[in-house]
């Protein structure tokens, strides 16, 4: 059976899902979106990243035409219609039709799609081996510019390291602030562990807010390990005991390389391997149930 999309309140073919080469989302990268996952018939977190989706949208001054409701309730509805158990989600909401001009003012109504399409995982060896990284020359866009916890289609500085990293033959790339502090990696947020102590960025550095990274800072909560915000630099990623990555993606994903240099022992460590099973344990039994059969989940 067909994948099937939902376009401005209409489920269509996936392969005929089609916004106008005059939407501002297409001309300008003017809109935001959201990628979501669903593990066993239940979508995880699905209130944190339609909250995200809306101050995304807030920050640019772009008003869904959903309530964050409606928008909850199209989300189950076209997981549901595509009866995938283990899916990735993507609502992406953009200015609209408009106009070849700028002017957000010339934009009918916004552009409203959510696309569920199976996942694409990082190989299991990957979790097992730990992946490699480089950092990359393009720089995380200043927080004072165009704040990256906007997640907005504008991705090109993410996609330029992204190509930086296929370049050097490794999976991810670090990107830096224009201060030279470690921000996140292209499509994943990053944290290092010393001496028992996780460390990750803070928000205000110019990066995006991750629920995965959100969720890994609640479980060092429950596994007594002690977790900060810092700003730290590459001397503290080349010289810690573990590196991972976080994202939906992504789950959490060891780093053993970073820029030629081995982390740790060169092997998913044992705080980054404690986190990753708490992960897929809050996985399995969190989520907001698409199937009728599922008995609704406490933990929502
Ligand atoms: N940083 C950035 C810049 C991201 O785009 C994350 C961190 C992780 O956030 P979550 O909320 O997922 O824990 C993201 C995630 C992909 C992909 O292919 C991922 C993202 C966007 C586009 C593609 O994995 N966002």
């Amino acid at each position: 059976m067909g994948l099937v999309a939902y376009v401005n309140g209409e489920f269509v073919p996936k392969e005929e899902a089609r916004v106008s080469a005059l939407d501002h989302g297409f001309l300008y990268g003017d809109g935001v979106f959201e990628g979501i996952r669903v593990y066993n018939g239940r979508i995880f977190r699905l209130e944190q990243h339609v909250d995200r989706l809306y101050e995304s949208a807030q920050t640019i001054m772009l008003e869904i035409p959903l309530s964050k409701e409606e928008m909850k309730q199209a989300i189950v509805e076209t997981v549901r219609r595509n009866g995938l158990r283990d899916a990735y989600i993507r609502p992406i909401v953009s200015r609209g039709v408009g106009d070849l001009g700028l002017d957000p003012r010339k934009c009918g109504r916004p552009t409203v799609v959510i696309i569920v399409d199976h996942i694409q995982l990082y190989p299991k060896e990957a979790y097992e081996k730990g992946l490699r990284t480089i950092t990359a020359s393009t720089r995380k866009i200043p927080p004072h510019c165009l704040n990256p916890r906007v997640k907005s289609l504008n991705y090109l500085g993410n996609i330029m390291a992204r190509i930086e990293a296929n370049l050097a033959g490794v999976e991810e790339a670090i990107m830096l602030t224009i201060d030279g502090y470690v921000a996140e990696c292209s499509a994943d947020n990053i944290f290092i562990a010393k001496d028992g102590t996780v460390i990750t960025p803070p928000p205000h550095l110019g990066i995006l807010k991750g629920v995965t990274r959100d969720a890994v800072l609640e479980l060092c909560g429950k596994l007594d390990i002690p977790a900060f915000e810092r700003v730290f630099t590459l001397h503290d990623v080349y010289t810690a005991d573990e590196c991972f990555l976080t994202g939906t993606g992504a789950e959490i994903a060891p780093v053993v390389v970073v820029d030629g240099r081995r982390i740790g022992d060169g092997k998913p460590g044992p705080i980054t391997n404690r986190l990753l099973a708490g992960f897929r344990e809050l996985t399995s039994r969190e989520g907001t149930p698409v199937f009728e059969e599922e008995v609704p989940s406490k933990a929502g």
